[in-house]
């Protein structure tokens, strides 16, 4: 009895040390109440903290999850769990939250404008509250802790740093008189920002997954581009209340995600790519009943589905495609967009007016249309793209479709940028070993003339240029990293901008007047 006893004891306590300081065994669903669900939701959705759900997580970069989960998060409120749960309780913590929602809640207009939050203390201002050019302000986003500087484009000092929703993703876009800027986060946050008076002024979360963002030519609206749900948030940009909610879903009744939305100025609408659905849309913005889609007569025509404008200030044309497309790219008279094929081994060229496919684009190695470019070469009007799988850059012509050369680059890359008044291609390498590389392509030979590697080791990416195009700013894209300010011409650096792992830059006057180096 006495043996028994202090054999209990001995196994007791031999189970209670192995016990701690971990917990017994792991249920991850508990864990993530106990651990998770105060900062980021009960529901995984996201609260304080991002949402922890596959769609979200698969998109960051940076550590692994089961790393952050351990070490936690440097510069955020992310703590390290390392100490209290074991390596198994995360590793099963982590597939749990890599597993797709069961339900995914309801997300339509009471919940968006229940999530919305105007600033109490914002009041607008007639005239900036700083000296600089309003034209040449260039915005920087760092990633590295979720904040955006504004940069006097002529001087290049900082006017503000404001935080953003976490994970900003795609382009701000700018209001046409370059007053304000909307920015996305990929847990669907858009935040409106006052540039003249350097303050927020609120947010709402327009999706639970969301792409990126379009505003209409006339500053009205903002289109939000949603993968969670399957829908298209249409908000007004003067308040940030819902507009419509579109639900995606083709013709055939199957739910699409958006892969993504941009503007079509001249037609007064918006056109989205569809993801799960080989269709692309254009949903009208136009007051105008003799403008965009409506001016080639589609009002009653079949092409029409769905709502038509007697329902609703939106209506969609839905047009049938040969193939999924990704991403695509406007020619200047948005009358055309090219593709990208969601198998990444070819592309097409579709015509908007009359909503049909007109050329096959040679695209193989998935081409990154986002980040396409245009100027004038010869006679006629080339685009360039990088390619995310393939260390070239195509060069097409936008009269014949044909490609007019490949040029290749040290490794696949992700953006390009250019400006009327430089000569360069500026062409990042992204991917691999050389991605401390970036080639300058002169617009003529279509030949890599220079190729730059300013900080040996560290990713250099993303360029953008001041309103002028005499100075050309590279994301030096590390936590510690900074941004260098490139004199365009004699490709000398001028002046280094330290910056928490900087990512894409935005000037006013390049965005708003559509400069045809720049990415829409
Ligand atoms: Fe982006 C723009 C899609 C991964 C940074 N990216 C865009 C746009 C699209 C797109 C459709 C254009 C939106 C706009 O500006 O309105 N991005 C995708 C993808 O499909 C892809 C490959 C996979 C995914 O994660 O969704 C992808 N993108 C990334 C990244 O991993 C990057 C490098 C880091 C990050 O922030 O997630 C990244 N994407 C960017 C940036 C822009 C962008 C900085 C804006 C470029 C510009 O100059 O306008």
């Amino acid at each position: 009895m006495t043996r028994n006893t202090s054999f209990s004891k001995a196994l007791a306590l031999a189970a209670a040390l192995t016990a701690l300081p971990f917990a017994a065994s792991a249920d991850p669903a508990q864990d993530y109440q106990d651990y998770c669900a105060e900062c980021h939701a009960d529901n995984r959705l996201g609260a304080q903290g991002p949402a922890l759900i596959p769609e979200t997580l698969a998109r960051m970069r940076g550590p692994k999850i089961e790393a952050v989960i351990r070490d936690g998060r440097v510069t955020t409120q992310m703590p390290a769990y390392g100490e209290e749960l074991s390596g198994e309780q995360i590793a099963e913590l982590a597939a749990y939250l890599n597993t797709p929602l069961d339900v995914i809640p309801p997300w339509t207009e009471p919940e968006i404008m229940a999530s919305r939050v105007m600033d109490e203390d914002y009041a607008p201002v007639g005239a900036p509250v700083w000296p600089s050019d309003p034209m040449n302000i260039t915005l920087v986003v760092e990633t590295g802790d979720h904040h955006v500087s504004v940069l006097d484009g002529d001087t290049f000092e900082v006017l503000d740093r404001f935080e953003t929703p976490f994970a900003v993703h795609g382009g701000p876009k700018f209001t046409p008189d370059g007053k304000f800027v909307f920015i996305m986060s990929r847990d669907g946050w858009v935040q409106k920002y006052d540039i003249y008076a350097l303050k927020q002024v609120g947010r709402v979360r327009a999706g639970l997954n969301s792409r990126n963002i379009a505003m209409s030519g006339d500053g009205k609206w903002l289109a939000v581009a949603n993968y969670l749900p399957n829908t298209l948030t249409i908000l007004s940009t003067d308040d940030l209340s819902v507009a419509e909610v579109h639900e995606v879903v083709g013709k055939d009744g199957t739910p699409s995600r958006v892969s993504a939305v941009y503007q079509a100025p001249p037609r007064e609408s918006f056109v989205l790519a569809l993801k799960d659905v080989p269709e692309i849309w254009e949903v009208s913005y136009s007051d105008n009943p003799d403008m965009g889609l409506f001016a080639a007569g589609f009002t009653h025509d079949w092409r029409i589905e769905g709502p038509t404008r007697q329902d609703t200030p939106f209506p969609i044309r839905k047009i049938t495609t040969p193939d999924y497309l990704d991403d695509f790219f406007f020619d200047q008279k948005y009358e055309h967009i090219m593709g990208a094929s969601r198998k990444g081994e070819d592309g097409l060229v579709i015509d908007l007016v009359i909503g049909q496919k007109v050329a096959d684009l040679d695209l193989p190695g998935m081409p990154h249309l986002g980040s396409g470019i245009t100027w004038d070469w010869n006679d006629t009007k080339v685009m360039a793209t990088p390619h995310l799988k393939e260390g070239v850059v195509s060069v097409i012509d936008m009269n014949s479709w044909k490609t007019v050369k490949r040029i290749t680059t040290e490794g696949p890359g992700f953006f390009m940028r250019s400006h009327k008044n430089s000569p360069y291609v500026w062409a990042d390498v992204f991917f691999g070993p050389n991605k401390d590389k970036i080639h300058i392509i002169d617009k003529q030979s279509l030949e890599i003339v220079r190729t730059l590697q300013p900080v040996p080791g560290a990713t250099v990416a993303h360029v953008e240029f001041t309103k002028d195009g005499s100075r050309a700013l590279v994301s030096v894209w590390e936590d510690d990293g900074e941004v260098l300010v490139y004199d365009a011409k004699t490709l000398e650096i001028v002046k280094r901008l330290p910056m928490r792992k900087p990512s894409g830059k935005y000037n006013v006057w390049n965005k708003i007047t559509f400069e045809e180096g720049t990415s829409h």
